[in-house]
């Protein structure tokens, strides 16, 4: 008998085939893929664009304005549905393709699912060098698309049609496993995406996708439950992986059965409500008091779903206790083995249920769970003072924070990445709700902000979305505002303006540099920028208004609640102050050699800093 087959070009293959991608979500089975970004030009326009119209119905696509801005979009939707949906983004060859790189290693670094399909060059070379066509003289196989091959999980290019088959099987494959979860790149040969093939029936038949629990290892599990039950200090750390996993009960049940506490990292805060006990707020280099505090003391530390990135481990200096081990609960053995832990490779609702049940009746020493509860009581009093309501003429972040968390419901989100913002946030904000904290510090990317927050508003709608933002980063990309207003995604953003790179200033300071090229005002300039950040949103299509201080903060804030319309509130901050209670050591580098005696006596005390950090174990 013969196979039956349609004839369709191989971007109409592609195109069909994502329509019958499926995820299952709560008993729900709804299409994998929410959308397709595109930004058409030659390279696409041809072959994905009349493609993307054929399924217009079933797969909307939705134009961006700026290539990097699109794919933060798609990476926020998949972050903001715990990777369990997720988005595609098209582009031209050459710059439109390149544009998508950074946000390609945004991906990448967060363990994010996006299918990024850039237009490459000619299969058939008859054109070339097309427009836009880089040439190596040594090399006939290399585009520009090959900048994506170090930020992919997996990357082809396609120069048959046929080779769609395989290419698509092992993306999905890659965008749905836990453990190798990333950008998948299908660099789509213009020629070729035009050009027809006989795609088997099957190859377009429905799946549906549900999230793979991988189950501990027994000998792994043993030793792990060993290790906890002979702890006298334990501690957690909750990372991204919780939320992925949907595993924020599990994690409560077990920090409430086994007296347990838990530090948040940035990925990982929102995986228990603050108010909850156990949960001691951030940990690490912009850590709370309370948590910092325990994990410097620990015994056994067991990281949940964590890179251990250094803003996690005060770059390896935070876990101070000599006979500490750590218990590496991690889908990715990669990191579960990090810094000699112990792995205990398995998913995170179920590694810490079976985990659980292995330790029965185990609690942890009264005095230390005890000791938790009392820090925390401190931070928060200490946190207060920062974020409570000011007259000041220039607030503080953490004052502007304070505002916006007095103003806002358990079911916002607070969305933010790059600036002094993160660490504020990480220390002060209160999230309420799984997935109410939205923080991109894996790769930490100005301009992702603006259209993160646009993602994950398409993600649940139903959430009211808060941006925060610096002067800095709404200046390098704040072009997807305009594709809120046009898609009717309104999104609530706070921009805060203290002219410049104000925690670049204070760190350049806190390692003896002067002030230098940071602050607009100690820039080489001719005239001295004074940015009309509220006419320039407004010039978007955003309801955009400028308060002056705290209380008018307030008013704007309850009136943006109310808009349908993306608002952007424009605020004036100090650049000089931030939270100096809490946090730790973070390594940065101090000159070795210098002519400022500042820079000297930085590197002294960098020097007695390193020796508190940990080499491999
Ligand atoms: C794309 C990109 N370029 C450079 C950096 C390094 N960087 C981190 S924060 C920052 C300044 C951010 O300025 P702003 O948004 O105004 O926030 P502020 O520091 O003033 O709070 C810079 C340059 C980065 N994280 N991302
Ligand atoms: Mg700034």
């Amino acid at each position: 008998m013969r196979m039956s087959t349609i004839r369709l070009t191989m971007a109409q293959a592609i195109a069909r085939f994502l329509t019958g991608q499926k995820t299952e979500i709560d008993g729900q089975v709804m299409p994998l893929f929410g959308g397709v970004w595109a930004i058409f030009g030659h390279g696409n326009v041809a072959g994905m664009g009349e493609a993307l119209h054929g399924v217009r119905d079933t797969l909307p696509t939705f134009r961006a304005h700026n290539e990097q801005g699109m794919a933060h979009a798609a990476i926020a939707f998949a972050k903001a549905s715990r990777r369990r949906r997720m988005m595609a983004c098209t582009t031209s060859i050459g710059p439109g393709a390149t544009n998508m790189v950074t946000a390609a290693a945004v991906a990448h670094v967060n363990r994010l699912p996006v299918l990024l399909l850039p237009g490459d060059v000619f299969a058939n070379r008859k054109p070339d060098p097309v427009l836009q066509q880089i040439e190596s003289f040594s090399d006939g196989t290399i585009s520009a698309n090959d900048c994506f091959k170090p930020v992919s999980r997996y990357f082809d290019r396609i120069a048959r049609p046929e080779q769609i088959i395989p290419a698509l099987q092992r993306a999905m494959a890659v965008l749905t496993d836990p453990a190798d979860c990333g950008p998948v790149t299908l660099a789509l040969c213009q020629d070729t995406q035009a050009e027809a093939y006989d795609y088997p029936e099957s190859f377009f038949a429905e799946k549906i996708w549900t999230l793979r629990r991988i189950r501990p290892d027994e000998a792994e599990l043993a030793q792990a439950v060993d290790l906890i039950r002979n702890a006298k200090k334990p501690f957690i750390v909750t990372g991204g992986g919780v939320l992925y996993s949907g595993a924020e009960r599990a994690l409560a049940a077990f920090v409430e059965r086994h007296g347990l506490s838990v530090g948040e990292t940035q990925a990982g805060k929102s995986s228990l409500p603050h108010d909850h006990q156990a949960n001691l707020g951030a940990v690490g280099v912009t850590g709370t008091g309370a948590a910092n505090a325990l994990a410097e003391d620990a015994d056994v530390v067991i990281a949940v779903g964590t890179r251990l990135q250094d803003f996690t481990t005060g770059s390896w200096a935070l876990f101070k206790n000599q006979n500490r081990r750590i218990i590496g609960l991690n889908v990715q053995a990669f990191d579960a083995t990090k810094h000699n832990a112990l792995p205990l490779v398995a998913d995170a609702r179920v590694g810490l249920e079976e985990l659980s049940r292995a330790l029965g009746s185990w609690k942890a020493p009264e005095s230390w769970t005890g000791k938790a509860r009392e820090d925390k009581t401190r931070w928060f009093d200490t946190a207060a003072r920062f974020t409570d309501p000011t007259n000041a003429e220039l607030p503080s972040d953490a004052q502007v924070i304070g505002a916006v968390q007095r103003n806002s419901q358990p079911t916002d989100v607070v969305v933010c990445a790059a600036g002094g913002l993160p660490g504020e946030l990480h220390k002060l904000w209160k999230a309420s709700t799984a997935l109410g904290y939205h923080l991109e510090y894996g790769y930490s990317c100005m301009g992702y902000e603006i259209a993160g927050g646009l993602g994950v508003k398409m993600a649940d709608p139903s959430r009211e979305v808060i941006v925060m933002v610096g002067d800095g980063s709404y200046l390098m990309m704040n072009s997807e505002l305009a594709t809120s207003v046009m898609l009717g995604q309104k999104l609530t953003v706070v921009l805060l303006d203290n002219r410049g790179y104000g925690c670049i200033n204070r760190l350049q300071r806190a390692t003896g540099g002067e002030s230098f090229n940071n602050l607009l005002q100690h820039t080489n300039h001719v005239t001295l920028p004074d940015i009309d950040f509220a006419a320039h949103a407004a010039s978007l299509g955003a309801l955009a208004v400028k308060v002056k201080g705290i209380g008018e903060l307030e008013d704007a804030l309850k009136k943006a609640r109310g808009a349908e319309r993306s608002t952007v509130i424009v605020i004036d901050t100090d650049p000089l102050a931030s939270t100096d209670e809490g946090g730790h050591w973070w390594d940065v580098a101090v000159p070795e050699v210098s002519v400022r005696d500042q820079v000297k006596a930085a590197r002294k005390d960098y020097e007695t800093a390193l020796a508190a950090q940990r080499v491999g174990d």
